[in-house]
């Protein structure tokens, strides 16, 4: 087993990544900034180094740092989380070329997925559903963009290989808009990413956000978690997640599960990965894979029982996978709520001392935070604070349980969204189950 590993994150992930260490008895290394020198997850871990100033770029982005952290603590391993340099080829090359083991995929992976382009290739490839497009980068003459367009059929979506999470995608509705969108979302590509390469799919109007979590060892085993809906979302960020999806059968579960399994094996997958889609009408399409541990991680984590982030560290150790999928079982519902430091009207951050900090508890009831009364919430980093997950037999039950903790949770000194989860909770839409992407925002305009 690894005997030390640096955590190259903060906040409640790197909280999370402790605990799982802890009780395969590893030796933690927290990494710091100078905005997070005194948060209390830095003094929980075994050691600690600080990697550099407040700003984001010139501490947890900085490779050399994080790597030398790693060296002069005589640690094995480095696990990124997610954000920050979790999904950087470059960092897990340079993170194995020194000698340690990277927590997640081989570079080439990340490289693979990092790229839509070359993703959606491979998970063709391998038998996974994508969304009818141009199978490539789009290239060549004005009147074979517009036969490509045509043949796909409008509404069609550009978007930039190097993009994802939204950023460098203009939909096109009419064959006269169609070139000066191209041109446009080039260009906004090269300046966002150093890469104007583009690429067209049908565009879905009003799908469901799907994703599939799979697990995959060394030894040439994976299997799937099952799915998880992160349709509730506001501007790419996702506010409510749950597990299972609304109103999915469980026929379906285990045809497209095992799909995104045996994607996992042909790649020769490490890890924990999601397989992304939209669904719609009955139907899934891939999108995207993100290949580091997920902000939702925990909904998965209720309802398999299966301890995912334990299962990184045992797989980047070489161990074999304890489970089959057979083992894995489906159990009731579990619903997160993502508490964001942010006024819940305008969604302005609201950085600032948190005076005072209750958090819910009883049954089925999970809090996923590295804050405290005191804690001061720096203004460099995500906002979010908590993870406010509810299990419960049956879906109803969850958000029973959920629209309790809410009311219990007390968060002073800062504004929270909590009220937009309330609101939320008692949405008859959401009550209801299986909204689309374009929920929220409907509602908020409202
Ligand atoms: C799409 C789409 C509709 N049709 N692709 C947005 C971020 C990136 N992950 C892919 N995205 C989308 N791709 C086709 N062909 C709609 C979105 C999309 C979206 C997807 C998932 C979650 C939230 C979203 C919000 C807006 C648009």
């Amino acid at each position: 087993m690894i005997e030390k590993l640096v955590i190259a994150n903060r906040g409640e992930i790197a909280l999370r990544i402790q605990r799982a260490c802890r009780a395969l008895g590893i030796r933690t290394v927290a990494l710091y900034s100078e905005a997070d020198r005194e948060a209390k997850y830095v003094k929980l871990a075994d050691e600690s180094v600080c990697i550099g100033p407040a700003r984001a770029a010139d501490s947890y982005l900085n490779i050399p740092a994080v790597i030398s952290a790693a060296e002069v603590t005589d640690a094995q391993a480095i696990h990124p989380g997610y954000g920050f340099l979790s999904e950087n080829a470059d960092f897990a090359e340079r993170v194995e070329q020194s000698g340690f083991i990277f927590i997640g995929p081989r570079a080439e992976t990340i490289r693979l997925m990092g790229d839509k382009i070359s993703a959606i290739k491979a998970m063709k490839k391998a038998g996974v559903p994508c969304v009818p497009g141009s199978d490539g980068p789009v290239t060549g003459r004005d009147k074979e963009i517009h036969r490509m367009a045509a043949h796909i059929g409008y509404p069609v979506l550009i978007k930039a290989t190097a993009g994802g999470g939204g950023k460098g995608m203009r939909v096109v509705h009419t064959e006269a808009a169609l070139l000066n969108a191209v041109v446009l979302t080039k260009s906004e590509a090269k300046a966002a990413f150093g890469n104007d390469t583009i690429y067209m799919e049908k565009y879905l109007d009003n799908p469901r956000h799907i994703e599939f979590q799979v697990l995959a060892d060394t030894h040439g085993h994976a299997i799937h978690l099952g799915e998880r809906d992160c349709s509730m979302q506001r501007r790419h960020q996702k506010v409510v997640e749950e597990c299972p999806a609304p109103g999915l059968s469980e026929k379906l579960r285990h045809k497209m599960g095992e799909r995104c399994a045996e994607a996992a094996r042909k790649i020769g997958y490490r890890g924990a990965g999601t397989f992304e889609f939209l669904y719609q009408n009955g139907e899934f399409y891939f999108i995207e894979m993100n290949t580091r541990v997920q902000v939702e991680h925990p909904v998965t984590e209720m309802v398999t029982g299966v301890d995912i982030v334990r299962e990184q560290l045992r797989i980047a150790a070489g161990e074999k996978m304890p489970y089959r999928q057979k083992d894995i079982q489906w159990r009731g519902h579990a619903v997160e709520c993502r508490i964001n430091a942010e006024d819940p009207k305008n969604f302005i951050p609201s950085p600032g001392r948190i005076t005072t900090w209750h958090p819910p508890g009883g049954p089925g009831i999970r809090v996923d935070s590295h804050v405290y009364t005191n804690y001061f919430v720096p203004p460099y980093y995500d906002s979010m604070i908590a993870k406010l997950v509810a299990f419960g037999d049956t879906r109803e039950m969850a958000l029973a349980r959920m629209r309790i903790a809410l009311s219990e949770m007390i968060v002073d000194g800062i504004k929270t969204n909590i009220p937009l989860h309330q609101d939320i909770m008692n949405d008859a839409g959401f009550i209801r189950g299986g909204v689309n992407i374009h929920y929220l925002q409907k509602k908020l305009e409202l």
